[in-house]
């Protein structure tokens, strides 16, 4: 009896800083249900999928972004999230700016959570590859600032055992990192949950475009094909005040196969049966790490940072 998942990619369009947490948290229970109603037992959200894509924005004060962060999850205006998804019985994965005040200092992620079927938080991922930059570029079209408004990740790359598989999650960035995808392939993932918020023009390089959807593609193929997991890959897309996100979602199989994609710039939900079984022969074969896998000529992977040039 193949242990089967079926999951839905809810693909979020624009969200613009004028939309209330109230209009965007509407339309998420609309998608859920859309998935419910296909049968599909996990709901995958993008990244920041509460609100506009903000590092795009320069705030001199830190406290000018807080209106964008979530103090609680659930809080007070996704409170009904967590309920609909408890009543329809269906999970969900969802993309947050989370705010956290631990040992009496406040700290602010790029976050995600896994909740269950009942409506309790399974599992908590915070970004560990931030793109961009930190200082003001007042030159060019818009900024990316996640290195100025959210710490690096400090939980790591964990898996859970949840929904009858072993899941993992990454943030956007995260999912070009082939580091991202072994860390949890080596944890034994069966399918990675991914939401991004891409912009489609490249800031630092004059990038023909087609190369964004193409960059997005190898990445979650390549991290699916050579850990032997399914990729879940959400966009929130579309022209947020006028600045272009990349859409693109799609489900991914371990053989690497693109097996769903988003037709749309909106919200849109696509959906598969999973068979969390198909990645053991990938597992057991040509990406068997017990077997073929060789550390001892790897280290420079752990312990050295940018590239060294020694010749
Ligand atoms: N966005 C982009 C991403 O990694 C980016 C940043 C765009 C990096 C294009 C490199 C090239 O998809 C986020 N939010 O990480």
């Amino acid at each position: 009896m193949a242990r089967t998942l079926k999951v839905a990619a809810a693909q979020l369009g624009p969200i613009h800083l004028a939309d209330s947490r109230r209009r965007v948290v509407a339309r998420l229970i609309d998608l859920m249900h859309e998935a419910a109603s296909a049968g599909c037992r996990l709901v995958v959200y993008p990244e920041l999928a509460l609100t506009t894509f903000f590092p795009r924005y320069w705030y001199d004060d830190l406290v000018e972004t807080d209106r964008f962060f979530e103090r609680e999850m659930p809080g007070q205006e996704t409170r009904s999230l967590f309920e609909e998804a408890k009543r329809l019985g269906v999970g969900f994965h969802l993309g947050y700016a989370e705010l956290v005040r631990e040992s009496g200092r406040t700290h602010r992620f790029n976050s995600a959570i896994l909740v269950g079927a009942d409506g309790v938080v399974i599992g908590k991922y915070r970004k560990i590859h931030l793109p961009g930059h930190a200082e003001h570029r007042p030159n060019i079209p818009f900024q990316h600032l996640e290195k100025r408004y959210f710490e690096v990740g400090d939980f790591g790359f964990p898996v859970w055992r949840a929904f009858g598989g072993i899941l993992g999650m990454a943030i956007c960035n995260d999912r070009r990192w082939p580091e991202t995808y072994r860390v949890l392939g080596l944890q034994g993932v069966e399918m990675v949950l991914i939401g991004y918020n891409t912009p489609t023009r490249n800031i630092y390089y004059p990038e023909p475009p087609h190369l964004c959807a193409l960059h997005n593609d190898l990445a979650l193929q390549s991290g699916a094909y050579q850990n032997g997991t399914w990729v879940v890959g959400v966009a929130k897309a579309g022209a947020e005040d006028g600045q272009e996100l990349m859409a693109g979602s799609c489900i991914v199989a371990p053989t690497g196969e693109i097996v769903a994609r988003a037709l749309t710039q909106e919200d849109e939900v696509i959906a598969h049966e999973c068979d969390l079984d198909l990645g053991a022969y990938i597992k057991n074969s040509v990406f068997n790490f017990a077997k073929h896998r060789r550390p001892e000529h790897y280290r420079r992977i752990a312990e050295q940072v940018g590239a060294r040039v020694e010749v």
